[in-house]
């Protein structure tokens, strides 16, 4: 069996058609470029704008789930102390919606004004806007404002919602999305030795960037020129959505992301909120901005999760699975995100994961709920295909008396069969899961720990994973540019929200230069700037944005060679670029160095837009060791283990900082986070007293490794690790947990495995043992 270790990724590198790497930091784990700047302060977020004689914005929310709007009076707050416009449903009832990006056919999309007009749909719904010459003079003139409202019954809850009655008047039924595949025999069924079967409710969980949401907008009425200042993930996007929604030429719309302080998939989507701003900024002629508050994020931002997900598994007495059938049901709110279909779709063809199973049933659904919008959140399907997978295998082998190690070892994809393309249409491109398997119970002691479950008291459990994360697909833009003075600017359509690209991509570069990536200033997030561009999300940054700004350097070198050729009138004998500039080769004598070369061409600048062949598909192992303590039912995670393969790797540092924050969050998702609307749709879990993020002290020792398979489907052979953490460390948890309460009976927690529950589950598995030894 191949293992690729760490020092292999050097070696996959030079077999690349690459240049000197000396100095350039490739693959080195330096630190941050732009953590200097941020820690002290210097970071400049979209409310850190000066913008000069700006207005701010404030929204009334809806305090209802579904209710009919019976009457709005307005009169009052008009008249309020420095308010200076207010808006309402009619105001934009002629709008053009955002789009849906319809991955799985036609989505039968509710309708989304920006402003309610008559009926009311999900708690924190926008339904006026008030600007004011201050954020405290809009919220007072909000106070003012009086709606009269008949509450409707809400339907919040996913498997409510498939069968109920239609919520929107406009949308055939609930389920408004529905896809289905199959692949092999459904015979396979009948030669099960035993089936697993598994019942799946993910929380609703909030993405809860640091920074909130917030956006602002300029108009310049003498050239018709909009700016849009917005924390996002996708400001081409951005730029195109708010452009056709306001009737405007997208050339006259520019978009700028500042520093971002986290997305995580909430931010990748243009809000109703936005589209107010840059309307508000135009009719009034003055900057108006918007700045959320956590509540306000809480309420009415994506979220992330709650599908419910039902599984089975048939498997042979040898462990291995002969079938695969989900049935997933994701919720979507009351409107949907530009990427509402992307969960159910990435869970549709992510199964049967890593593993070779020949006889596979899946349907997605996507229905509507009163509640806010549910979309992409870092894993984005990717955590719940995981789940569903990693907890039949474990039931499996319960079922079967035999270690789960085996059942995986027994099932995962043999490396020599990829890229192996599957039954749905995708292709896993590279990787070695059972090297990664074994690795990852070599670093645990695996059979060590095994061995000690069951000795004294103590209910302790392990339990493990396997995830693969299809990351970068698609294109990406990026240019290079030789400065006068011999500097070098980085632009790329691959904008940051706090992952470090200034230094990941000026790495990148640096290689391709032959010189200090300190010499490299990156350039993101703005429209002028960078005019086409598909954005960070997806864990595509680094393959697909690094493919490219790779290209755009590339290119830049082959431009100036021929520069340098003629300064040094090298005729056809070969130049080398070295840290300084082009010399040619066999000899230190005849150099011409960048700033040289700059000075005779002035700026040399090289485009790339870059289109992957194919799709990276990370991979990776998790183990988890936990103990539970029964009567108060707490779980203490002791340890967590995770073998990550993202491919070539560019820098170390930055690619564990993505794992463990990644991990965090499922930690989070597995033992704490959870979105709470009460029986009437009421949400409660509206500020972070309510809604428990995990903190430092939730964090067990984290162990990590890593293996480095290039991706044969993009120049860099770089794989996406953004999501690794959140798809891995949930089922490894949930896995773990299960085998500790084994031994009581217990089979299903749901998370997040409080106290609560994890004490009632204990508590109702002894019950049912007494229940069944009565005669
Ligand atoms: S959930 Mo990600 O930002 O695609």
């Amino acid at each position: 069996m191949a293992h690729a270790e760490h020092g292999e990724m050097a070696h996959a590198l030079e077999r690349r058609p690459t240049l000197d790497v000396a100095g350039s930091g490739f693959g080195e784990p330096l630190t941050r470029f732009e953590d200097d700047r941020v820690l002290r302060g210097g970071g400049r977020y979209v409310a850190d704008l000066p913008l000069a004689d700006c207005l701010s914005m404030v929204f009334l929310r809806s305090p209802a789930p579904r209710a009919e709007i019976k009457a709005l009076r307005l009169g009052a707050a008009r008249a309020a102390a420095g308010v200076v416009a207010i808006y309402s449903g009619r105001d934009v009832a002629d709008l053009p919606r955002p789009r849906v990006n319809a991955l799985l056919g036609d989505i039968d999309a509710p309708d989304r004004p920006v402003l309610a007009r008559g009926e009311l749909r999900a708690v924190g719904q926008p339904i006026v806007a008030i600007v004011a010459e201050s954020a405290a003079a809009a919220r007072d003139a909000a106070d003012l404002i009086e709606m009269d409202f008949g509450p409707q019954e809400a339907v919040w809850d996913p498997e409510a919602a498939v069968d109920a009655a239609a919520i929107f008047p406009e949308t055939a039924g609930n389920a408004v999305l529905d896809h289905r595949w199959r692949s092999g025999d459904p015979s396979a069924w009948d030669a099960a030795t035993i089936a697993a079967e598994v019942e799946i409710r993910h929380p609703g969980v909030a993405p809860a960037p640091l920074e909130c949401r917030a956006t602002a907008a300029a108009w310049d009425r003498d050239s018709g020129h909009l700016t849009i200042w917005t924390g996002t993930q996708t400001p081409q996007r951005a730029r195109d959505d708010i452009a056709r929604i306001l009737g405007l030429d997208p050339a006259r719309v520019r978009a700028v992301a500042p520093d971002v302080g986290g997305a995580f998939g909430m931010k990748a989507s243009i809000y109703p909120e936005d589209v107010a701003v840059a309307m508000a900024a135009r009719d009034l002629g003055r900057p108006v901005r918007w700045v959320a508050e956590r509540s306000e994020d809480l309420l009415a931002a994506s979220l992330g999760r709650g599908a419910l997900a039902r599984g089975s598994a048939a498997f042979d007495a040898t462990g291995r699975i002969l079938a695969l059938r989900a049935d997933m049901v994701f919720p979507l709110g009351a409107w949907l995100t530009f990427s509402a279909a992307v969960p159910a779709w990435n869970a549709a063809r992510i199964l049967p994961g890593p593993y070779a199973i020949e006889t596979v049933e899946v349907r997605v659904r996507g229905v509507v709920t009163n509640t806010a919008p549910v979309g992409i959140y870092r894993g984005a399907g990717r955590p719940e295909a995981a789940m569903l997978l990693e907890r039949l295998i474990e039931a499996g082998a319960r079922r079967l008396g035999v270690d789960p190690a085996l059942v995986r070892r027994r099932n995962l994809v043999a490396p020599a069969t990829l890229p192996l393309a599957r039954a749905n249409g995708t292709t896993l491109d590279s990787g070695d899961y059972p090297a990664l398997l074994e690795k990852t119970l070599l670093l645990a002691g695996y059979d060590r720990i095994r061995g000690r479950r069951g000795e004294g008291d103590q209910l302790v459990g392990i339990g493990s994973s396997l995830y693969v994360e299809p990351c970068g697909q698609g294109w990406e833009s990026a240019s290079v540019t030789l400065e006068t003075g011999g500097r070098f600017t980085v632009a790329t359509g691959s904008s940051a929200q706090g992952q470090g690209r200034e230094t990941t991509f000026a790495q990148i570069a640096a290689r391709e230069l032959a010189v200090a990536p300190e010499a490299i200033d990156i350039v993101q997030g703005d429209t002028r700037a960078i005019p086409r561009g598909t954005g960070a999300l997806a864990s595509r940054s680094t393959a697909i944005g690094g493919s490219a700004v790779q290209q755009a350097a590339r290119a830049l070198v082959d431009k100036a060679r021929s520069l340098a050729a003629r300064l040094l009138k090298a005729g056809g004998s070969p130049l080398v670029v070295d840290g300084a500039g082009f010399r040619a080769a066999g000899g230190p004598g005849r150099a011409v160095t960048w700033d040289r070369i700059a000075a005779v061409a002035g700026k040399l600048r090289a485009d790339a837009v870059y289109t992957a062949d194919g799709e990276a598909w990370a991979c990776g192992c998790c183990l988890a060791q936990v103990s539970v303590d029964g009567l108060p039912g707490k779980v203490t995670l002791e340890r967590l283990v995770c073998v990550d393969d993202a491919g070539t790797v560019v820098n170390p540092r930055l690619v564990d900082g993505q794992i463990v924050g990644g991990l965090a969050q499922g930690i989070g998702e597995a033992l704490l986070e959870r979105v709470v609307y009460d029986p009437f749709g009421q949400p409660l879990t509206g500020s972070l007293m309510d809604y428990a993020l995990p903190r430092a002290d939730d964090m067990p020792a984290i162990e990590l490794d890593r293996m480095c398979t290039p991706s044969p489907f993009n120049t860099l052979g770089a794989k996406g690790v953004g999501e690794a953490g959140t798809i891995g460390a949930p089922p490894a948890i949930v896995n773990a947990v299960l085998d500790a309460l084994a031994p009581l009976g217990v089979e299903h927690v749901d998370m997040p495995m409080t106290p609560e529950r994890v004490w009632r589950a204990i508590r109702t598995a002894a019950d049912g043992c007494r229940e069944e030894r009565r005669p």
